[in-house]
């Protein structure tokens, strides 16, 4: 039975990871997460019991932890997908983004090189590391233009994960993963903060309340190629499972402003709304009987320092030479997002 190591499991790629390795493969699932005192296990609690799956313990800032593990499992795949992916948190401490996505990166490298060669490695790549996009759509063949220091360490990353390649025969590989959401995504990330903010409006309106809450947005002009963080796990698998080791452009081929999914969350809702304003000064409202309640306004600290103000990803390659589809569209995205805050928020009243 081939063993799979698969990294940040209580985050919401990793568990997707698990659940499509338990679906669709017979392999054993080693799934780490970092000690930590208060255990966050939502995203795999469903998946602890099953005997194909076994949660360990391991710190990618620590080469010791991970040289144990390596060697203790001696894995066929190593997935890593623990990271620091929060952007906006980079610029706030960027010695930890650095130390967890490019430096264990190096940590992971060298363990493999030395104890088990022949394991394949996927490091998990961003379309940040395109960054200041100097054409659209970014294929695999766009340069590398960080505007963060967390797109700085996953370019650093890329970089070791080629030259460990290179020089060692290594099956290692970097995909260039598009924006991807689902309802295991963080509540920081702008998608997420949408659809729970836009559900809590929902409840609050069903109740009449005079004054309904409201959400505090930073750039809603950014551009973004969403897709369903559920459709890029076959395509990571893919990779992993060809004859060549290759880094290939995950993503839907599609652009939508910020702005559209909040107004597409707010149509899904069944709110009316209306804006009002530009810049730091724009605001929406929702409009009922002539009453109009603010339910967004702008809050300028949750703009960047540097912004990357578009993505759009070219998939082609990875659709001709490995088969790969997108099954979600992003309507569908933002439906399954509302649907599932509104179902949990409810659910807690
Ligand atoms: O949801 P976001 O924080 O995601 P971001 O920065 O695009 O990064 C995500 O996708 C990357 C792939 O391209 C991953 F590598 C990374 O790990 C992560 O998964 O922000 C999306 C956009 C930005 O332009 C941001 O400025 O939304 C804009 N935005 C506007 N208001 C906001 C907010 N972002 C957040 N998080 N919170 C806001 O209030």
């Amino acid at each position: 039975m081939k063993k799979v190591l698969v990294t940040g499991v209580s985050g919401q790629d990793g568990s997707h990871m698990v659940d499509f390795l338990l679906k669709n493969t017979d392999c054993k699932i080693y799934g780490s997460v970092r000690r930590l005192s208060v255990r966050n296990h939502e995203n795999i609690r469903h998946v602890l019991n099953n005997e194909r799956f076994e949660l360990i313990d391991m710190d990618l800032n620590d080469a010791h932890s991970i040289r144990d593990v390596i060697m203790s499992i001696n894995p066929d795949y190593f997935i890593n997908f623990a990271a620091q992916s929060f952007v906006a948190g980079s610029w706030k401490y960027p010695i930890q983004t650095w130390e967890t996505d490019a430096d264990a990166v190096l940590h992971i490298l060298e363990s493999i090189r030395r104890f088990a060669p022949e394991c394949r490695f996927y490091n998990a790549g961003s379309s940040e590391e395109f960054g200041d996009v100097r054409y659209s759509p970014q294929d695999e063949s766009h340069p590398l233009c960080p505007q963060s220091p967390y797109g700085a360490a996953k370019c650093a990353a890329r970089h070791l994960v080629r030259v460990y390649r290179e020089s060692y025969n290594l099956f290692a590989i970097q995909g260039w993963l598009f924006n991807h959401e689902g309802t295991r995504r963080g509540i920081d990330f702008v998608t997420r903060k949408i659809s729970n903010g836009v559900a809590k409006i929902r409840l609050a309106y069903e109740d009449q309340l005079n004054d309904l809450p409201y959400l505090e947005l930073g750039n809603l002009d950014a551009k973004r190629d969403w897709s369903d963080a559920e459709d890029f796990m076959e395509g990571v698998w893919l990779m992993l499972n060809t004859n060549e080791p290759k880094n290939y452009v995950l993503a839907s081929g599609e652009m939508h402003t910020v702005r559209e999914f909040f107004e597409t969350c707010l149509r899904e809702a069944r709110l009316e709304y209306k804006q009002e304003g530009s810049g730091v000064e724009e605001k929406y409202y929702c409009t009922k009987n002539g009453r109009k309640s603010l339910i967004l306004k702008i809050n300028p600290e949750f703009y960047r320092p540097a912004e990357v103000h578009k993505l759009q990803g070219d998939c082609s390659l990875i659709e001709k030479e490995l088969g790969w589809q997108r099954k979600n569209t992003f309507h569908e995205l933002v439906k399954k997002m509302y649907n599932n805050d509104y179902k949990l928020l409810n659910s807690r009243l």
